[in-house]
């Protein structure tokens, strides 16, 4: 039986701070920005709200490396700016939480600093770092960003340290215990001030088999896939319990895990109620599809029945396990209305039943910035436009294996980066109203009509219908079933038909989509009490079946 706890009945929202809102005109998101924004989210209804990394960094990688935990970085503010946006958030009944990035740090923190000094004295245990035998490096893992995890350490041409990401981010050496209390000390630190909790990056990556493991080389670089040193890596789960003893337990702190694995106890050991994290997102939507040899291989758009099929096996796994994270996109997916509807069905119609299917599951839902108004994947016109390092790699996956120029462009499109990082779309005057200087990133054209403006006080759009979903969350006489309510679905075996009961102590909701352009018509299993919600303005009813136009969705009440 899962234990209650005080965040499960909240709603939560990503924050990419470069990208949300510019105080000062130049170009770059910030934290009194956030703050300016505060009464926006409030009234859609979020109490958590994660940020990505605001630490010190030479944003190699925007941010997730990080030169020194303690300090806000100047773009973004100041530790004076920081709290006052916990005090803010405190007088609305909001939470913050951070982005705990400690599988690696930034190559300009002062411990790499140190251990490129003196590879052998304390600070070169904080790190991989290695002799290189013969030139050679101790093994041929490739890095998620392309191109070997080692690379020479400065000042010393023998020798080599890891980077499973950039290699402005030196991997932290979790086997030594005095790197360990740094971590924890960093992280009391950030409760003590008043942060409720930490999204946990990248956190499969702490532990590591032996480095001098090879495998079978998969492309012509002669390197293998990360995933097999994750594969092989035994021993987290002592990392991670010290980890939550030392830290987030003693503060009863709200923990969601970025956690990729395929190990079949995963969900019970990490959010079990003795487990490491309080949720973890499900990312087995935004794995569907995927292929090693890299994006050019994988399928762009997921919907009907595959996204039924993967939301519907985490929620039979899950059972009443632990409690998920729903997400349909974060700064490393695009957009989430690109990506699970066909581009020739996007209107505000699909859009409101993907959110609707989502939002409607078992879980914590979390919002990315903007899925609350239907932003878009962008239609960049060419590389050069494009700042994320991995979509920079994966263009030359493509070039690589043959694509010409324009076929690489158009293939990375699809899953680049850079489609959720835009700026934030706020109105309909120049530069989305995001900033008075000029933008860090493109902000997409469609700002025009999809902005935050058009749609706050329009009782029709895509935000009003957000803001009605999270608001069924929080309804007393409702939340009961919306939160806890067992998961349980209705003719999962009827084509794009995505349909599940939410049953709780007492009440049963039914939500049913047609998650498809045609028509379909749905047999009910009984009489509606109540119409909570329809994404369409007619409800054709006609004995006990319902004919549905495309991607119509209901909630009812039965
Ligand atoms: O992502 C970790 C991760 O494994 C992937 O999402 C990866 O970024 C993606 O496959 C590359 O295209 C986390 C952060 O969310 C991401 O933004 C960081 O780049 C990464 O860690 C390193 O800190
Ligand atoms: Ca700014």
């Amino acid at each position: 039986m899962l234990q209650k706890k005080w965040w499960h009945e909240k709603a939560a929202y990503q924050i990419y701070p470069k990208s949300f809102c510019d105080s000062n005109g130049d170009g770059i998101g910030d934290l009194k920005g956030v703050i300016s924004k505060l009464d926006y989210l409030k009234d859609l209804g979020i109490d958590i709200i994660w940020l990505s990394p605001i630490y010190c960094s030479p944003l190699a990688d925007q941010g997730y490396d990080i030169s020194d935990y303690y300090n806000i970085d100047p773009r973004f503010g100041t530790m004076d700016d920081m709290d006052e946006l916990l005090k803010e958030a405190k007088a609305r009944d909001m939470y913050i939480i951070m982005d705990l990035v400690v599988n690696h740090c930034s190559d300009e923190h002062d411990w790499f600093k140190k251990a490129c000094e003196n590879p052998d004295g304390p600070y070169g245990k904080y790190f991989y770092i290695e002799t290189m035998q013969n030139g050679k490096f101790p093994n041929n893992w490739r890095s998620y960003f392309g191109g070997p995890v080692w690379d020479k350490l400065p000042g010393h041409d023998d020798r080599c340290y890891m980077h499973v990401f950039h290699k402005k981010q030196p991997d932290l050496n979790w086997e030594n215990p005095k790197l360990r209390q740094e971590v924890y000390k960093m992280i009391n630190w950030w409760l003590e001030k008043g942060v409720a909790g930490f999204r946990i990056d990248a956190i499969m990556n702490i532990k590591k088999p032996d480095v001098h493991t090879c495998y079978p080389a998969d492309r012509e670089d002669g390197l293998a896939h990360i995933d097999h040193m994750l594969h092989d890596a035994v021993g987290i789960d002592e990392f991670l319990h010290e980890l939550k003893t030392e830290t987030f337990e003693k503060y009863n702190a709200f923990t969601v895990g970025e956690v990729f694995t395929d190990r079949p106890d995963a969900l019970e050991a990490f959010i079990g109620n003795d487990g490491h994290f309080s949720s973890m997102f499900d990312f087995s939507e935004a794995c569907f599809g995927k292929n090693e040899d890299g994006w050019y291989k994988c399928q762009t758009v997921v919907c009907g029945d595959d996204y039924k099929t993967c939301a519907f096996q985490t929620q039979k796994r899950l059972d009443d396990l632990g409690f998920i994270s729903n997400i349909i996109e974060n700064h490393d997916e695009p957009r989430g209305v690109s990506h699970y509807l066909p581009a020739s069905d996007l209107n505000d119609t699909s859009k409101k039943m993907l959110a609707a299917v989502n939002i409607m599951l078992r879980g914590l839902p979390f919002i990315y910035q903007g899925q609350e108004l239907g932003m878009t994947n962008v239609n960049f016109t060419s590389i050069d436009q494009i700042d994320d390092c991995s979509t920079q790699d994966e263009y030359q996956v493509s070039l690589k294996a043959g694509l010409s120029p324009e076929e690489a462009l158009q293939s990375v499109l699809p899953f680049s980066r850079d489609n959720g990082r835009t700026p934030f779309h706020w109105d309909d005057t120049k530069n989305a109203g995001f900033t008075t200087g000029t933008p860090w990133l493109m902000v997409n054209p469609n700002y025009v009509t999809i902005n935050a403006k058009a749609q706050v006080n329009q009782p029709d759009s895509v935000f009003s219908w957000y803001k009605e979903l999270l608001a069924l969350r929080k309804n007393p006489d409702y939340k009961e079933v919306v939160v806890y309510g067992k998961l349980v679905p209705y003719k999962p075996e009827q084509k794009n038909l995505m349909a599940y009961y939410r049953q709780g102590t007492d009440k049963t909701l039914l939500v049913i989509a047609n998650y498809q352009q045609a028509a379909q018509d749905v047999q009910l299993p009984g009489a509606i009490q109540k119409v909570l919600m329809n994404n369409l303005n007619t409800l054709d009813l006609e004995g006990g079946t319902l004919h549905m136009p495309g991607y119509q969705v209901v909630i009812l009440e039965m």
